[in-house]
């Protein structure tokens, strides 16, 4: 069974942590409670209550799965089953994931484990599961016909191996993937160092990427699409749906990363540089390291980086693809900007009087407006912030970081007071008339002493 502080840890968020009992109790007694979490908030981390001891990840708008321990092997119960995801307030997808959920709730656990995995299937469909970038036996590698025979509808496969690494790492179906993964079936596998003091970090968030096509008013997303999808997640979540990464200042932070989309996605974080610390092929030696502001995530890779928060602030993280912080939305409109669509509005108003003309000066006016939508969608480009529209959907977050955040509070802190003199603002004395830079560099004159060559280079 789980420990009580498990199920507290889990559920101390808000969201009920419940077991399917229909699974543990009946058919399947001698197998781990399939424990499942409905809610798409971001669930406080699991600490651990038995084993070697770690820094538990925080999974953004999800969860981590409990552990019962057996006989000194750790056991986890997945159950890949049809599942109804909130993307966003407004949406809802019918995604098929696991234990409740997609993406599934991330496996963590030690380097050095021996892992038991029950996977059930309640698919329509025959499935397996990958252990994407683990080190293991040939037959525990979750390939359907290659390792194993894929796991039929309604039977329940069991995988077991050891840890042999840390890092970070994903399970995803490798049967019918196509289909399986289009509709929402990934998720994080974290293990964790051996040794604590290994590049220990206070804050530890992890994400997928994960991309969907559903027009809008609908539930379930094409599965045949290749490269135009509408909706880009982070875990099944599209912004504002996305959680804020909450930071206390001085935290060192890491930001693990995930790609299981058909593109990269180069993930860029305001604010602050940073270092890539980690792949799905293990941890990156300190003299192989550089500083970055933005990360590549390359299709079927994961990246972690880490920093320290000193900077305080609310600071943007978004891909920097600009059509993935859109949600859904027409790539057939036509460019409008610097068209005169007076004349024709008039024509379309005799027809229809509420026509609004759109895009002559730009989309940011798209962002404002209350447009009615289909049922079951969520704005094109939409969230607010303390001074207007924020003008983002898709991959887009924030990382808050605040003075004095205690250790387990992931709660969103509302907004940062710029301190004053700190904060851009509108210039009102006077603007000088453009000037011509041509006409500028005729003014240009050699500083004194410049023009004598041996006057320069001797300074200092
Ligand atoms: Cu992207």
């Amino acid at each position: 069974m789980f420990n009580r502080r498990q199920i507290i840890g889990a559920s101390a968020a808000g969201a009920a942590l419940v077991s399917s009992s229909a699974w543990s109790k009946t058919a399947n007694t001698s197998l781990p409670d399939a424990a499942l979490v409905a809610a798409a908030q971001t669930q406080a981390p699991l600490h651990p209550s038995t084993g070697p001891d770690y820094q538990p990840v925080v999974t953004l708008n999800g969860w981590t799965l409990p552990f019962r321990m057996n006989n000194g092997v750790k056991e986890f119960h997945l159950v890949a089953e049809p599942v109804e995801r909130e993307m966003a307030e407004g949406m809802t997808a019918y995604l098929w994931g696991y234990n409740g959920q997609s993406i599934g709730p991330t496996i963590e656990a030690v380097e050095g484990d021996r892992v038991r995995i029950f996977v059930t299937n309640k698919l329509p469909e025959h499935t397996t599961v990958h252990w994407h970038g683990l080190i293991l036996p040939s037959g525990m590698d979750g390939v359907g016909g290659v390792s194993h025979p894929q796991i039929k509808p309604g039977k329940t496969f069991v995988y077991e191996f050891d840890l042999v690494k840390s890092g970070t790492f994903m399970y995803h179906p490798h049967a019918d993937e196509m289909v399986q993964m289009a509709m929402g079936m990934m998720g994080l596998f974290i293990v964790h160092p051996k040794d604590p003091a290994f590049m220990p970090v206070d804050r530890d968030f992890c994400f997928l990427l994960n991309a969907f096509d559903i027009e809008p008013g609908s539930y379930v997303p094409k599965i045949m699409t290749m490269t135009d999808f509408n909706l880009w997640c982070w875990n099944s979540r599209t912004f504002p749906g996305i959680d804020p990464l909450v930071v206390s200042k001085n935290d060192r932070v890491r930001v693990r990363v995930g790609n299981l989309t058909m593109t990269n996605h180069p993930v860029h974080m305001h604010g602050y540089d940073f270092e890539v610390t980690c792949t799905d092929g293990g941890w990156t030696r300190p003299e192989a390291r550089w500083p970055e502001v933005t990360v590549d995530i390359p299709v079927g890779g994961m990246r972690a980086y880490e920093f320290d928060a000193v900077h305080e602030g609310d600071w943007a993280i978004h891909c920097h693809k600009a059509h993935h912080t859109m949600n859904a939305m027409g790539h057939d409109v036509p460019t409008f900007i610097g068209v005169d669509k007076s004349a024709l509005t008039r024509k379309i108003r005799a027809l229809q009087p509420e026509y609004m003309p759109m895009g002559t000066a730009g989309m940011a006016d798209m962002g404002e407006m209350e447009m009615p939508l289909p049922d079951n969608t969520v704005p094109m480009m939409t969230g607010w912030g303390p001074y207007g529209p924020i003008e983002m959907g898709g991959m887009f977050s924030l990382v808050k970081v605040r003075e004095g955040i205690d250790a387990d509070d992931y709660s969103d802190p509302g907004w940062y007071e710029n301190p004053p003199g700190t904060q851009a603002h509108e210039w009102t004395g006077e603007v000088p008339e453009a000037t011509s830079m041509a006409d500028a560099a005729t003014r240009i004159t050699p500083r004194a002493g410049r023009a004598s060559s041996d006057a320069g280079p001797k300074q200092g």
